[in-house]
């Protein structure tokens, strides 16, 4: 029998990344994402439909089999957690690093210290795990704002040129992880749906190495 395979991928940066190693897969948009006002988009291959998501919603889907994979950084998936969900591959796309930052030239102060970020749940295992007392202050996004409002002595967030930090006179302190766009799957879809998922999973596999070694 075959079944219809959903696969959700996030919107924003990653999104025009993901579309190249999805075709590579035989997976093609039919509609023009930018144009469209649809969440669900049909393909080239009729059993499969693509949901653009919010990247933050994207795990929640996949792991309560909403959809069968999905495309995300290892960031979201760190801070909602792997309950549910296979992690088959390292896309190696939108790569960057989720580290805590405060202002330039100054050291974080002793005892308690105040936290902003988006990455809430993170960010409190990880000071936690170094023994040290943090308030942890979610934000939305503009994280480098806070310190400089005196909101907070430290962020969490992620840094690629480390030009947005700069710009707003901050500095990095110190590297939580390396973070790359994964392919995580729905660990139930992975039984039952293995026939369709496995080459997508291989052939996406296969654009990824083709990638790495040019
Ligand atoms: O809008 P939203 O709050 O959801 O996030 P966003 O618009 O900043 O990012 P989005 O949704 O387009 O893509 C988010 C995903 O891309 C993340 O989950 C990461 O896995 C990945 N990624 C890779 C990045 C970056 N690079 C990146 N540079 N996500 C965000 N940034 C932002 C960062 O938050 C900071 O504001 O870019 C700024 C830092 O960049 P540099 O080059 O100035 O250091
Ligand atoms: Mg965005």
């Amino acid at each position: 029998m075959t079944e219809t395979i959903t696969i959700a991928l996030s919107k924003g940066r990653i999104l025009k990344e993901t579309l190249p190693l999805l075709e590579e897969a035989g997976i093609e948009l039919i509609d023009d994402v930018d144009k469209s006002r649809k969440l669900v988009f049909p393909t080239t291959d009729p059993n499969v439909r693509i949901l653009i998501l919010r990247a933050t919603d994207v795990p929640t889907y996949v792991q309560y089999g909403g959809a069968d994979l999905g495309v995300v950084g290892k960031d979201v998936l760190m801070e909602h957690g792997a309950e549910g969900l296979y992690e088959p591959l390292d896309l190696n796309i939108a790569r960057c690093r989720l580290m805590t930052a405060g202002p330039r030239g100054q050291q974080p102060p002793q005892g308690r210290l105040r936290v902003a970020t988006k990455f809430v749940d993170l960010a409190r295992r990880y000071y936690a795990a170094r023994g040290r007392q943090a308030d942890i202050i979610k934000l939305y996004g503009a994280m480098e704002l806070a310190p400089i409002l005196g909101l907070a002595d430290e962020i969490v967030d992620i840094v690629d040129t480390g030009n947005t930090l700069k710009a707003n006179g901050l500095e990095p302190r110190d590297l939580i992880a390396d973070i790359s766009t994964r392919l995580v799957a729905n660990r139930a879809s992975m039984k039952t749906k293995h026939r369709q998922l496995q080459p997508i999973i291989d052939k996406m596999s296969a654009a990824v190495a083709q990638r790495q070694a040019h």
